[in-house]
């Protein structure tokens, strides 16, 4: 994804201030901002929105900053209407809803995990069950994946390209199963929590999954389940590749639908999470147990001669 900079000027605009007051507050640290080898300040989405997120201010032009017409302007929005709201809109084809409702509950505060698993998944359960009782046409259901793939596209915007200096994440749904929100949510969930973090999309054959983890060797790759062809293949192969994972110092971690008591029984994993605040809990307590990540800063001082 390539980063997209702003002026101080453009957020100021976004922010509703003057742009001097967003230049010294840029310059107190309060915003991150990088500058121009000509010396102008220049600031990512996620550090505006991060200053959004904690000092309570809003949006008030959102377009500024290339965001729907919108957003940012009511953030005290409760997890619950939010999910009514956001079943309404993707069932209705309103993305630019969808993509409001879902940047204000994150600029309200709430995590990334808390709003996969407390709106988007729960609203995707509801259209299943709409379609499944006939109430949804499959168009719609069509409709209101591709509307949550863009969402999650702007979510992850929002959220930022995560430092390329983060542990190594990885995953992706396997043969056979063509599921594609959970994985593209996982991805999210991880980068907001500082790991480069890349989903490999869906129906991945394990051959290449068994590749990804010898050539990058990921600390963690993440498996999400929701249908399984045939379940004595699935387990072999799995289990395979948890070999693979092992011995690669890579921590497997499962989840999704399909990952049934019986089924787990069957296979072998380092996590099993039910839903993306529990993987994220998991996430963080292998992260505090890696080495530290080798960045320009550590390389440069390690060849300081002064430290010797
Ligand atoms: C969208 C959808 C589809 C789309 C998917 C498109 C796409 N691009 O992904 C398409 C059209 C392909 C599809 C097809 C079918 N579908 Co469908 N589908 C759904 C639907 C509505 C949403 C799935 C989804 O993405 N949910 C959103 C995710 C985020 O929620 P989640 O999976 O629960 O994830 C949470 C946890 O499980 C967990 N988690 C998930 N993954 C991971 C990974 C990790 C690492 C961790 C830690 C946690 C974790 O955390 C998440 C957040 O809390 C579900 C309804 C439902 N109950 O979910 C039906 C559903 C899964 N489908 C169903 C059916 C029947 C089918 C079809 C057979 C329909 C048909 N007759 O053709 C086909 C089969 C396809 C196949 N080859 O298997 C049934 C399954 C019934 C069953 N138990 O077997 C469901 C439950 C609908 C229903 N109520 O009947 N489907």
């Amino acid at each position: 994804m390539v980063t997209q900079y702003f002026s101080p000027k453009e957020v100021a605009k976004a922010i509703g201030v003057s742009e001097s007051s967003l230049k010294r507050w840029v310059d107190k640290g309060l915003i991150r901002a990088t500058k121009t080898a000509g010396g102008h300040r220049r600031l990512e989405l996620d550090a505006v929105l991060d200053y959004v997120r904690t000092s309570g201010r809003h949006l008030t032009n959102p377009g500024a900053v290339s965001l729907p017409e919108g957003c940012g302007s009511e953030t005290h929005i409760t997890v619950e209407s939010a999910q009514k709201i956001f079943l309404d809109s993707i069932m209705a084809g309103d993305e630019v809803l969808a993509t409001r409702i879902i940047i204000d509950v994150y600029l309200g505060g709430a995590s990334v995990a808390e709003i996969c698993d407390q709106i988007v998944a729960p609203s995707f359960h509801n259209v299943g069950d709409l379609w499944q009782c006939g109430d949804a046409k499959v168009y719609e259901e069509r409709r209101a994946c591709e509307i949550c793939q863009r969402v999650v596209h702007e979510l992850r915007r929002a959220v930022g390209t995560g430092p390329t200096s983060g542990p190594v994440a990885m995953g992706g749904t396997l043969d056979g199963d063509p599921y594609t929100l959970a994985t593209s949510l996982a991805e999210v969930v991880l980068r907001s929590n500082g790991w480069n973090a890349s989903s490999l999309g869906n129906m991945l054959p394990f051959e290449t999954v068994r590749k990804a983890i010898i050539d990058e060797r990921p600390a963690l790759f993440w498996v999400s389940v929701t249908t399984i062809r045939d379940i004595d293949r699935f387990s072999t192969d799995f289990n395979l590749l948890f070999d693979i994972a092992q011995s690669m110092g890579t921590a497997l971690v499962v989840g999704g639908q399909a990952l049934t008591a019986d089924i787990r029984q069957r296979i072998r994993y380092t996590n099993f999470s039910d839903n993306f605040r529990h993987m994220e809990s998991f996430a963080n307590t292998i992260r505090q147990s890696l080495p530290a990540p080798v960045t320009a800063q550590t390389i440069e001082s390690s060849h300081d001669p002064l430290r010797n």
